[in-house]
C-alpha cells in the first residue's frame, strides 16, 4: 500500500506539472483527490488494514493528499500567470510607433477665395448676402430690365424648370448670374444699400478651358445719394489691389447690359507683366475683369427705390475666373471636376 502510494504520488504530481489549462488541471484534481478519485480508493480501504499498518498509511495518505493539493495550487496559480502573460503579448501596443495620419479635408479654392473676397468687402462697409439658386424668371430677367421679348435674353441662355412660382413671377429658373440678388437686397432693405452677393450661377453653355455650364460669381451693388461711377473705380482697385497684395489699376470701357445705363466693362491692369504686355494678356497690359454700370432706374423702380433721391452703380464679377488668375490655373474644368490629385494641392 505505501509503495502504490508512492507511485500515485509521483504520477499524480507529474500530471499536474504538466496540465496546460486550469480545465485540465481541474480534471487531473478530480481524477486524483475527488470523491471517485484514486487516492479516494486507497484511503477507503485503509479500514481493512491492520491495526499498525493503519496509522502508518493513514499519516502518509493525509501527506500525499496535503502534498498533491499544494501542487495543484501551485499549478493554478502558474498557469494564471502564463494566461496574463499571454493576454499582455497579444494586446501589446507600441506606443513610441508613429500614429495613421487621418485625412482632414480643408475649404475648396473656391469659397478659399470667397471668404477673402467677403472680408475685404467687409472692411470697405459691404454686406454679404444670398440669394435663391433657382430663380423666378421675374427676378432673374424682368425685375432687371430684360423682358420676354429682349434679345438680350439670348446673351444668357439657360436651364428653365417645368413648375411656376405663380404667374406674376413666371416660370422657375437655375440663375444665369447672382444679379436677382440686387432686386431681393433693395426690396427687403431699400436705400442706402452697400452689399456683395457671392453664389452659383448655371448657363446653357458648351464649355471650354475658360467656361463652364456651373461657375460662381460675385454681385455688387451700392445705391446712395451723390454716387458716381469715381467710387467705383476706387472701391474696384482698392479691393483688387488688398486681394492680390499689389498696386492694381483698374479701367472703364463701354460694355452693354440692360440692367445698367450707363454699362461699362472694367478691366485690371495685368500683374504677370505689369501692365507692359504678355500672352496672358494678350499683349494689352489689361486682363477682363467684369461688367458694371450705373443702376437702371427702372430696376431701382422694381427694387422700390425711389430713383430722382438715390443712384448707384452695380457690379458682377466671375470669382471661377478670378481664382484662375489668382492660382494660374490654365483649364476651368479642372476646378469642379472632383479631383483630389488637383483639389489637394492648394
Ligand atoms: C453678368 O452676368 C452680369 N450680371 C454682370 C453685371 C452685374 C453687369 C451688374 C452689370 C452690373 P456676364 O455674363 O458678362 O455678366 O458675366 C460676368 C462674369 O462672369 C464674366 O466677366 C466672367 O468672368 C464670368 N463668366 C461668364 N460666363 C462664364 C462661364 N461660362 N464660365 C465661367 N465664368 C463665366
Amino acid at each position: 500500500m505505501q509503495h502504490q502510494l508512492q507511485e500515485l504520488r509521483t504520477e499524480a504530481l507529474q500530471k499536474i506539472q504538466n496540465c496546460k489549462s486550469q480545465a485540465e488541471l481541474l480534471e487531473t484534481e478530480k481524477a486524483y483527490l475527488g470523491k471517485t478519485g484514486s487516492l479516494q480508493e486507497i484511503l477507503k480501504s485503509v479500514k481493512d488494514l491492520s491495526a499498525d499498518k493503519k496509522p502508518v498509511i493513514g499519516k502518509l495518505s493525509n501527506e500525499v493528499k496535503k502534498e498533491l493539493e499544494a501542487e495543484i495550487e501551485l499549478q493554478k496559480q502558474t498557469l494564471k500567470k502564463l494566461e496574463i502573460e499571454a493576454k499582455l503579448n497579444s494586446e501589446f501596443l507600441d506606443v513610441t510607433l508613429p500614429g495613421q495620419k487621418p485625412e482632414i479635408g480643408h475649404l475648396h479654392l473656391i469659397p478659399q477665395t470667397q471668404k477673402e473676397v467677403e472680408e475685404i468687402f467687409a472692411e470697405l462697409g459691404f454686406a454679404v448676402m444670398d440669394g435663391p439658386e433657382v430663380e423666378s424668371e421675374y427676378y432673374n430677367f424682368e425685375a432687371l430690365n430684360i423682358p420676354d421679348t429682349h434679345p438680350a435674353r439670348d446673351m444668357q441662355d439657360t436651364f428653365f424648370l417645368d413648375n411656376k412660382l405663380d404667374d406674376e413671377h413666371g416660370r422657375m429658373v437655375l440663375r444665369t448670374h447672382t444679379s436677382p440678388v440686387q432686386i431681393r437686397s433693395m426690396l427687403t432693405h431699400g436705400a442706402p444699400l452697400r452689399i456683395i452677393a457671392p453664389g452659383r450661377v448655371f448657363r446653357y453653355e458648351a464649355t471650354d478651358a475658360s467656361h463652364d455650364a456651373i461657375f460662381h460669381q460675385v454681385e455688387g451693388l451700392l445705391i446712395d445719394e451723390n454716387i458716381s461711377l469715381a467710387h467705383l473705380k476706387g472701391v474696384m482697385a482698392e479691393f483688387l489691389t488688398r486681394l492680390f497684395g499689389q498696386k492694381v489699376k483698374v479701367r472703364f470701357r463701354p460694355g452693354y447690359f440692360p440692367f445698367v445705363e450707363p454699362g461699362l466693362e472694367l478691366d485690371f491692369s495685368c500683374l504677370l507683366c505689369n501692365g507692359g504686355g504678355c500672352r496672358v494678356c494678350k499683349q494689352s497690359g489689361w486682363v477682363e475683369f467684369m461688367g458694371a454700370g450705373m443702376v437702371h432706374p427702372n430696376v431701382l423702380k422694381a427694387g422700390g427705390i425711389d430713383s430722382e433721391k438715390y443712384q448707384g452703380w452695380a457690379f458682377g464679377f466671375g470669382l471661377t475666373r478670378l481664382v484662375m488668375m489668382k492660382h494660374k490655373i490654365t483649364d476651368i474644368r479642372y476646378l469642379m471636376n472632383g479631383d483630389l490629385r488637383f483639389i489637394n494641392q492648394f
